[in-house]
């Protein structure tokens, strides 16, 4: 049973010795394979083309907590998504700052600053301000639990409604409902066939005029050409967003110049070498007792 390992030095240099303490045998790099049979773990953000090549593999572990840029998998691999507090809890950190600079109207506050002009706005409360997060899975519960904790007024929507202690959930067929009472609305839902293109015209459409995005899911659920429409009509105010479709968008691209939006390169959370790979030990250790893999993914339904 060994764990080949793909990705950057840095990672691995703090792995191994982890690993190796743990008494697991990690390979750095396809180069250092002696055996590939005795490979049966991989950890990677894109696995290499040719998996046949090892006959033994049974978990693919993706270094991230996303797994959209997986290929299809062969028959009978599982694949491991990385479950990592840090992750959980920085995303939740610039959600909750992403809501509040859009609550608090920094957009245009940082406009004004430009051009060196002082002018008050109306402060508003927290208090009572609807927050809708789409998507309430590990990071969505943290978020939601976290921006109640501030007062706002905060409901989550999910695939299968799944209730959640103090937050009012929706399912798929409250998705109306869910977006009209979205004063902010957040997106932290995985990359699937369904969600792909989900921040669209007829989305922003069903908002409140004016609702602010938060979007830290993936780059393709959003549209961007629609989300120009909607800001130019007034029926979304403003936008922060951490992902992009392409990653980076091009220097030239509008949405950097756009006063209304606010970009990060995708730095919401990068996974904690050490919690990566604590993750990997109790992934190693429950294949070994047949226990559950924790983070284990659906393949079918892509999350
Ligand atoms: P989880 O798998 O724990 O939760 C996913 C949630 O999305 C679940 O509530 C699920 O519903 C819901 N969902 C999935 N498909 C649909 C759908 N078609 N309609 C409605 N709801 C749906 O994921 P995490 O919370 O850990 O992470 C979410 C995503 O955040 C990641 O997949 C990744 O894309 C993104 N991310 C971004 C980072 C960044 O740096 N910007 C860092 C880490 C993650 P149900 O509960 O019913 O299954
Ligand atoms: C992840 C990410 O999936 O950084 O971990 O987006």
């Amino acid at each position: 049973m060994a764990l080949l390992f793909l990705s950057t030095p840095e990672r691995a240099a703090v792995w191994a010795p982890i690993l190796a303490a743990a008494g697991e045998e990690m390979v750095v790099g396809e180069h250092a394979v002696a055996d590939p049979g005795a490979i049966t773990h991989l950890l990677c953000w894109v696995p290499p083309q040719d998996l046949r090549r090892y006959p033994n593999l049974k978990v693919v572990i993706s270094s991230g907590a996303g797994v959209d840029q997986m290929p299809p998998l062969p028959e009978g691999v599982a694949l491991v998504r990385t479950l990592a507090p840090g992750i959980e809890e920085m995303v939740r950190d610039w959600v909750v700052m992403a809501a509040l600079m859009l609550h608090r109207e920094m957009p245009v506050y940082l406009a004004q600053a430009a051009e060196g002009r002082w002018q008050t706005r109306d402060v508003p409360l927290a208090r009572g301000t609807r927050v809708g997060i789409m998507g309430m899975g590990r990071i969505g519960v943290l978020a939601a639990q976290t921006l109640r904790g501030l007062g706002f007024d905060v409901a989550g929507w999910s695939r299968s409604g799944r209730p959640v202690a103090g937050i009012e959930v929706h399912g798929p067929g409250g998705r109306d409902a869910f977006l009209g009472r979205s004063d902010i609305l957040v997106c932290l839902l995985p990359l699937t066939p369904e969600t792909r293109g989900v921040l669209g015209p007829d989305l922003f459409a069903r908002l409140p005029r004016g609702a602010h995005l938060v979007h830290a899911g993936r780059g393709a659920q959003l549209d961007l050409g629609a989300l120009r429409d909607a800001l130019d009509a007034g029926q979304v105010g403003s936008a922060m967003l951490d992902v992009t479709d392409p990653e980076p968008l091009p220097p030239e691209h509008w949405a950097w110049r756009d006063a209304r939006i606010v970009i990060t390169p995708h730095v919401a959370a990068s996974t904690d070498h050490r919690e990566g790979a604590a993750h990997a030990l109790a992934v190693l250790r429950a294949g070994r007792e047949g226990t559950p893999l924790p983070g284990l993914v659906d393949q079918a339904k892509g999350y």
